[in-house]
């Protein structure tokens, strides 16, 4: 079976672009592939975290994943810091990759700004340890929201660059033609990038300033509803077409919620609520975000009551993910030509 893997941040809580654009990929994905899911605490620190807010980030991004549909008997679950093979490997594409490829890099650009000079290098080098956490368990492929297109286009660069830059040693020790696989990143479904509700030309962010923004996985009805009904749009009814949204970014983006919260297409939801007011659509959208939000929230706060389970879970998981990981690195020693005993 080709190999899943991907991951978050417990940087804040995780919201409903989290959920569409990526998690419940996630666990569509569990049926027909082995899938590796980690939620990436070493990613977190490129930007300060107080540590007692980073260890109940992490439990509580482990409960959404349960609650959301991760079995993890069946995925492996764990985080990141756990398996020292990620930071290992890190540095290794650190070696590898080129200042100028992570240069270009939007993410780092926007999340940089002005202060360049005073941003970690760990935000710098951030899409060297996600090629880690990837190639670590030569993953094939990487369920993600749109806008990581751009990590995993270099992820495959320095797969395909140390593949080329060791074949012949990689030959040498019988490891195959090419060692890392060339990954492919999947992204699917409706939402691939849910917008801001403030503002429908920003991604839905963790670190944006406002919650009115965006909807947490941890927010009750009342919210969910308050934060619908306050969400930005414009003074026109809705379209009764799709073309009809190009240059509405709010109203496309709560057709796109609606639509992939309630298994439809977009045209089937504007064929229903086209030509109306958007207090009535709004109203419509809060009932079908919080049928489907409610259980998994709920369900969180369960699995939350009982940290010592949370942290077993993790624990089980990392030695499952070190167990494929400890070998993978011990190969990237012996091709590179590191002495180990
Ligand atoms: N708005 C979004 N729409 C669709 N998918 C999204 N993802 C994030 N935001 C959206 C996807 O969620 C997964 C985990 O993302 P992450 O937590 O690792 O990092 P991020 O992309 O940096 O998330 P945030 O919420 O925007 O955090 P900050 O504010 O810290 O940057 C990824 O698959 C991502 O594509």
């Amino acid at each position: 079976k080709p190999l899943v893997f991907s991951g978050m941040q417990p940087s804040g809580d995780l919201h409903l672009g989290n959920y569409l654009g990526a998690l419940v990929n996630w666990v569509r994905m569990q049926e027909t592939h082995d899938c590796i899911y980690c939620v990436v605490d070493m990613h977190a620190i490129t930007v300060w975290q107080d540590p007692a807010a980073l260890k109940k980030a992490i439990r509580e991004v482990t409960a959404a994943y349960i609650a959301a549909g991760i079995d993890p008997k069946r995925s492996i679950l764990f985080n990141q810091s756990q398996v020292h093979e990620h930071a290992e490997l890190a540095w290794v594409f650190n070696c590898v990759a080129r200042m100028g490829w992570m240069s270009r890099m939007t993410q780092f650009k926007e999340k940089a700004g002005k202060d360049r000079e005073n941003v970690s290098l760990g935000l710098f080098a951030y899409p060297s340890l996600m090629a880690a956490d990837i190639l670590v368990y030569r993953a094939t492929h990487v369920p993600v929201g749109e806008d990581q297109k751009q990590h995993l286009e270099l992820t495959r660069d320095i797969a395909i660059k140390f593949n080329n830059d060791f074949g012949p040693r990689i030959a040498e020790l019988g490891l195959g033609d090419g060692f890392f696989p060339v990954t492919e990143p999947v992204i699917m479904g409706p939402a691939t990038r849910v917008m801001s509700l403030r503002d429908g030309t920003k991604k839905m962010s963790k670190s944006d300033p406002s919650d009115y923004s965006r909807i947490n996985l941890t927010d009750d009805a009342d919210t969910i509803s308050q934060k619908i009904r306050k969400a930005r749009t414009d003074p026109e009814p809705l379209p009764s077409e799709e073309k009809g949204l190009e240059g509405r970014a709010e109203a496309d983006n709560l057709v796109g919620i609606f639509a992939a919260l309630s298994n439809r297409s977009k045209a089937d939801v504007l064929a229903e609520f086209g030509g109306g007011q958007f207090s009535g659509f709004k109203a419509a959208l809060a009932d079908v975000a919080v049928a489907k939000l409610a259980p998994i929230t709920g369900e969180m706060q369960r699995l939350l009551a009982d940290p010592a389970e949370i942290d077993r879970i993790l624990a089980e998981g990392s030695a499952r993910a070190r167990a494929i990981a400890a070998p993978v690195m011990a190969s990237v020693k012996d091709i590179l030509g590191f002495v180990r005993s």
